[in-house]
């Protein structure tokens, strides 16, 4: 009989390069929200893949950033203790917006460290196979890299091999999590981010980056198998709060719906969902905040 192996694989990469798909895709769950605004990840979350002899546990991160505030600040920092004691260092760049300087200074800076580095250059479902291969091309200069993944997280293309060959890289022998564990994260964790996904993908521009979700309320009735869920969304500014409710509250409710139903698939169960919106100035500055609603906490 082969011996269990287990082990952490740090999920890195810049914003938006598609890290959170690829981790859901590597558990076959979502668990990490996505959308295509910038910064979606705040912390990291784990996602868990346990099958027989193994347990591949995943750690996403937030995209590489230079911090504006006090929330970047704790995103970067997130980002520096994902990759502490690993046993791998998984790179992801976007194949579809081509290899940049700035993806090529991550392959730099991870090369320094001891751990072994894979690199896998996602969304070749929209990536063209004649620029894609002279995309790659760049990455034959840095002999740090152990392996390069050409594959698609959303269409699930080229997934599994990457899967196989990450267990190699394997050097523990202890059940972390229990067999039926996905993520390290609570369900109100998980409520809030189902919430600020939704708010990320219906909302315009710059404003995603200011919002905050804050849980008041999530209470169980176990007769009617429903939750009840009251949060709160926290922008910044006066001119963000009147664009989130939209006219006569249309935004909000639109949130509010697409929120209901993924978070009813998530519960498998009834929600009755109250979203509200709040301005707390400068939030990502405080400490207070920070703390309230989850970012800010203990090491
Ligand atoms: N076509 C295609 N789109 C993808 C693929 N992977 C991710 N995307 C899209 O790319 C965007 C960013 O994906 P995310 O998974 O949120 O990226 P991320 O690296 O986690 O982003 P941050 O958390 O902001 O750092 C989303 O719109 C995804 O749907 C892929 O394999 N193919
Ligand atoms: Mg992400």
């Amino acid at each position: 009989m082969t011996q269990f192996k287990s082990g952490y694989i740090a999920i890195v990469g810049r914003a938006n390069a598609g890290k959170s798909t690829l981790l859901n895709s590597l558990i076959q769950q979502k668990i990490s929200i996505v959308s295509p605004k910038p910064q979606t990840t705040r912390e990291n979350i784990l996602g868990i893949w346990t099958e027989e002899g193994y347990q591949m546990i995943f750690v996403d991160t937030p995209g590489a950033l230079v911090p504006k505030n006090q929330l970047g600040s704790l995103m970067a920092k997130n980002i520096e203790n994902a990759i502490d004691g690993v046993d791998c260092i998984l790179l992801v760049i976007d194949g579809h917006d081509g290899i940049k300087n700035a993806d090529l200074d991550l392959v730099v800076k991870y090369s320094k460290t001891d751990i072994p580095l894979v690199v896998a250059v996602t969304k070749t479902d929209i990536s063209q196979p004649e620029k894609l291969m002279e995309q790659l091309s760049k990455l034959n200069a840095y002999p740090k890299i152990r392996e390069v993944f050409a594959l698609s997280a959303r269409k699930n293309k080229g997934v599994e091999e990457l899967k196989e060959h990450l267990k190699t890289y394997l050097t523990d022998d202890k059940m972390y999590f229990e067999a039926d564990e996905v993520t390290d994260k609570s369900e109100r964790f998980l409520v809030c981010e189902i919430i600020r996904e939704k708010a990320l993908l219906l909302l315009d521009k710059e404003i995603p980056h200011g919002i905050g979700i804050e849980l008041n309320k999530m209470i169980y009735n176990e007769l009617k198998n429903s939750w009840l869920i009251d949060a709160n969304i926290i922008t910044e500014k006066s001119t963000h709060k009147a664009i989130i409710l939209g006219k006569q509250g249309s935004m909000i409710k639109s949130i509010g719906t697409y929120a209901r139903e993924a978070i009813e698939k998530f519960l498998n169960a009834k929600v009755n969902l109250q979203l509200w919106v709040k301005i707390k100035e400068d939030w990502r500055n405080s400490n207070f905040v920070l703390t309230e609603i989850g970012y800010s906490k203990k090491d």
